[in-house]
């Protein structure tokens, strides 16, 4: 299988294709979650609406697509090692595997999760961008940076949603927290690589560097929550969040879905977008393309 290398910025980039040819999906025999008009009112001002056990009956499969990636992580694509040598636990995470790992695929094709997706973004159809996994083990202190995903990656607009699925109970000081409102700023900021923190693109002049905002918790209204398997949280791309450094004292997975709504377009950045599609072929402004990123739910299905 192929190697793995590491770019400028620190990401490790494997060469595995993981991309396995035609997706057809038969669109109305997907399932349909119901958004209460509470919630999508909370994920519009908020940024971030935790969906309790919502995803509890996906929790077991996800786990174990989680544990092949974490079993062999040279075999599928961008695995990232986020530990330094020499410090306890350890933080992993990878994306853009869903067509290589069965679980994975099973949930963005089959799972209420576009629709969910679709509904909380106000659109008329949900597309999918990818799929992106996490797990520290106990002992790990490394803080997940405070950052918005946004600028990672090669897509703009306002219509998106990330669902993230809790896939272990996790008190509120080790979970991802959120800044409420923030996806409201107008602001971006530089993305940074999660083993140091450190910004990149810098040399992009529409971006400014994150808050610190563990230097004054406090002055934030920040978002946190104690988690059980299964719980969901949906929030938009725009939004910051992060964790604390905060020693993490067992397994904590998560299992997170990025979908993009009607008004989200291809944009070209100065510096490497993660994930990089080199090959995309599209120009700023585009519709992305829908062969690699299919569009699995409609409005007009409800
Ligand atoms: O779970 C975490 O620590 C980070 C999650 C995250 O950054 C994301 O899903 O975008």
């Amino acid at each position: 299988m192929d190697a793995v290398a590491t770019t400028q910025q620190g990401f490790n980039q494997s060469t595995v294709d993981w991309r396995t040819g035609d997706i057809s999906v038969d669109l109305a025999s997907l399932p349909q979650y119901q958004a209460n008009a509470a919630d999508i009112d909370m994920f519009r001002t908020d940024g971030a609406v935790l969906l309790r056990g919502a995803f509890a009956d996906w929790v077991e499969s996800l786990r174990d697509g989680l544990q092949r990636n974490l079993d062999a992580p040279e075999f599928y694509a961008f695995p990232c090692e986020s530990t330094p040598k020499c410090t306890p636990g350890r933080f992993f995470d990878s994306y853009c595997n869903w067509q290589l790992i069965p679980e994975y695929r099973d949930f963005v094709l089959t799972s209420e999760a576009a629709s969910m997706a679709g509904q909380f973004m106000g659109s008329e159809r949900a597309q999918f961008f990818h799929e992106h996994a996490f797990c520290k083990e106990p002992g790990t202190q490394r803080a997940t940076p405070w950052h918005q995903d946004l600028p990672y990656y090669c897509v703009d607009g306002t219509q998106t949603a990330s669902v993230y699925v809790s896939l272990d109970q996790s008190p509120a000081d080790v979970a991802v927290q959120f800044v409420r409102g923030s996806h409201l700023w107008g602001k971006l900021y530089y993305p940074r690589v999660f083993v140091d923190g450190d910004s990149f693109n810098t040399e992009d002049g529409d971006l400014v560097a994150v808050p610190d905002i563990d230097a004054d918790p406090d002055a934030y209204d920040l978002m946190a929550w104690d988690l059980e398997p299964g719980d969901t949280i949906v929030f938009d791309f725009r939004i910051l969040h992060g964790t604390t450094s905060g020693a993490v004292t067992a397994r904590r997975r998560a299992f997170s879905t990025r979908w993009m709504g009607d008004d989200v377009t291809f944009c070209t950045r100065p510096g490497e977008t993660s994930p990089p599609f080199p090959d995309i072929d599209l120009e700023s402004g585009d519709r992305m393309r829908e062969d690699w990123f299919p569009v699995l739910w409609e409005r007009n299905l409800l």
